[in-house]
């Protein structure tokens, strides 16, 4: 008879997920070894918060909801920081955690549920009598119907037991369907507000960057002549449309910023349009802000259902009311040439290297920024590939996930290079990932900016006027850690970093440590407040 062990590694077969992320303890360990036999590659990581990173980065990238199993107590509660990064990103995941076996009486027990809770993901723990492939597929249904992580409770013992239940075929309440009706009234009203604006925008966030949403949005913005923008998850989506403002907020361009702000009417659609796409409030003080969201569930319809009706009823086009602005790598030139501190020597400018880096990265790429000072010139400086997908590992605002995020990106993609553009701090905390990243096989481009520093706490202080060393903490020769770590590395700490970053782009893994100067100080730290 079938132990619960293989049944479950069944189940994650039959799902099409390729990899599962995890580390192996006494209370998961049968899991690990049946996965293996069936064949999904079991990608084995030095610290459990980076399963978690990378089952959450193979779903942005795979489409598949991802997968990643830990053992109980200290091996769970490891994972706490990416679970909550899951959470906030409403990245839907299933995390397999071992529950202490029956009876256990050692040390490492405590409350699971309740942690699991406090990170804001679902607790589902599987029942005696139950079968693997009903848990599991109930487990991924919670995880993709609330869009969120799922942590699935197994007792260690249950693993080894033979499955007795039989397999019985859940049925899945049906998700709230949107109406006609409520789109209907969301887009009467929005075509009446955009006909009596004078300076509209519409801004796209993450929530409508799939399917027909951003097509509708080109649509509508040519009818009513309002600028185009995106939060920074949506960036690029708008690239090459003539009325494309680029990202809104504190990383737009100073062109953009001028044109956001004398906007009478922003229209948001998927956006949630929180402080760093309003500039804490004071970008669009002047505006009326609408937000289209998609929430069935509370009879609002969906964004792609009002923009195909709202571009269905209006006629005509209007000319547009402001000045197109042009390609936004080329509207940075003018920070480029305002803004020009002194280059310490064995340094480089990171917004020049960072443009001179995007020319090099391919068309169908992967590009994960991380959070951190370093992620406004990422952000700006890297143009997002046209045919691939930009994505920023910054929920929870907690730095060091984006090496990680971006190592179950590229294992979700395979076929295209991933690249990460992480600050030096932050890879500190995750560099032993990059030995997993070798084992794995991971076709992925690691990008460095370091300002040997604590940067935003440095640029922090320094504006302040006093003890900014406090946060100079310089890492070991990044290069070296990396090629003991098996990647092939490399230091551009001069001249152009045209050569390199092309040698570094090409297949397999390697780390760029890129040597940045803290005399430039990126624009979003430099705006007020
Ligand atoms: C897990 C976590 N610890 C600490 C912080 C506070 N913090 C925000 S940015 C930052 C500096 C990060 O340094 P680095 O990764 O080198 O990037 P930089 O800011 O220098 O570009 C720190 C410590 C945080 N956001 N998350």
């Amino acid at each position: 008879m079938s132990t619960h062990a293989h049944a479950f590694a069944e189940t994650v077969a039959k799902t099409g997920c390729t990899h599962v992320f995890g580390l192996m303890g006494d209370g998961n360990m049968h899991l690990v070894i049946a996965l293996e036999r069936q064949g999904v590659h079991l990608v084995e990581v030095r610290h459990e918060s980076a399963a978690v990173a990378m089952a959450e980065g193979y779903t942005w990238s795979s489409g598949r909801t991802g997968i990643c199993t830990v053992t109980h107590g200290p091996g769970l509660s490891h994972v706490a920081t990416s679970l909550l990064v899951a959470a906030r990103n409403r990245s839907p995941l299933v995390v397999i955690a071992a529950e202490t076996p029956s009876g256990y009486q050692g040390a490492q027990t405590f409350d699971q549920a309740a942690f699991v809770a406090s990170c804001e993901a679902a607790y589902r723990r599987m029942t005696p009598g139950e079968h693997p492939a009903d848990v599991l597929a109930d487990a991924l249904a919670l995880a993709e119907d609330e869009s969120r992580p799922v942590v699935l409770g197994v007792a260690a013992d249950i693993f080894t037991a033979p499955v007795e239940a039989a397999e019985s075929s859940p049925t899945r309440q049906p998700r709230a369907v949107p109406s006609d009706r409520d789109d209907a009234a969301a887009a009467e009203r929005l075509g009446r507000l955009l006909a009596a604006a004078q300076r509209p925008v519409l801004i796209a966030g993450r929530g409508a960057m799939d399917g027909v949403s951003p097509e509708l949005m080109r649509t509508l913005a040519d009818r009513f002549g309002a600028g185009l923008a995106t939060t920074l998850p949506a960036k690029g989506l708008f690239d090459g449309h003539p009325l494309d403002l680029g990202i809104a907020g504190g990383l737009a361009h100073p062109a953009a910023e001028r044109v956001l702000r004398a906007a009478d009417l922003v229209v948001a659609f998927g956006a949630s349009m929180g402080r760093s796409t309003t500039q804490s409030g004071r970008l669009f003080a002047n505006a009326h802000i609408v937000r289209v969201i998609n929430d069935a569930g509370a009879g609002l319809g969906t964004a792609s259902g009002t923009l195909t009706r709202t571009v269905a009823q209006a006629a005509g086009t209007r000319q547009p009311w402001f000045t197109p602005t042009g390609p936004s790598a080329d509207c940075w030139q003018e920070d480029l040439r305002d803004v020009t501190p002194p280059i310490p020597e064995g340094t480089v400018d990171p917004r020049r290297a960072l443009a001179e880096i995007s020319e090099h990265i391919p068309d169908d790429a992967m590009v994960v920024i991380s959070n951190g000072h370093c992620s406004g010139f990422a952000a700006t400086f890297v143009t997002a590939p046209a045919k691939g997908r930009f994505f920023a590992a910054q929920g929870f605002g907690s730095i060091g996930q984006a090496l990680t995020t971006a190592i179950g990106v590229a294992l979700g993609a395979p076929g295209h290079k991933t690249v990460v553009f992480e600050g030096d701090a932050a890879f500190m905390m995750h560099a032993q990932e990059v030995e997993t990243a070798t084992r794995a096989g991971a076709d992925l481009t690691v990008f460095v900016l370091n300002d040997q520093a604590l940067g935003t706490e440095y640029q922090r202080l320094h504006a302040e006027g006093g003890h900014a060393e406090a946060a100079i903490v310089p890492p070991p020769d990044l290069a070296a850690v990396a090629a003991a770590l098996g990647a092939r590395a490399s230091t551009i700490s001069s001249g152009d970093a045209h050569t390199l970053a092309e040698a570094a782009l090409s297949p397999g893994l390697a780390v760029v440590d890129v040597r940045t100067a803290r005399s430039v100080v990126s624009r979003h730290l430099r705006l007020p407040g």
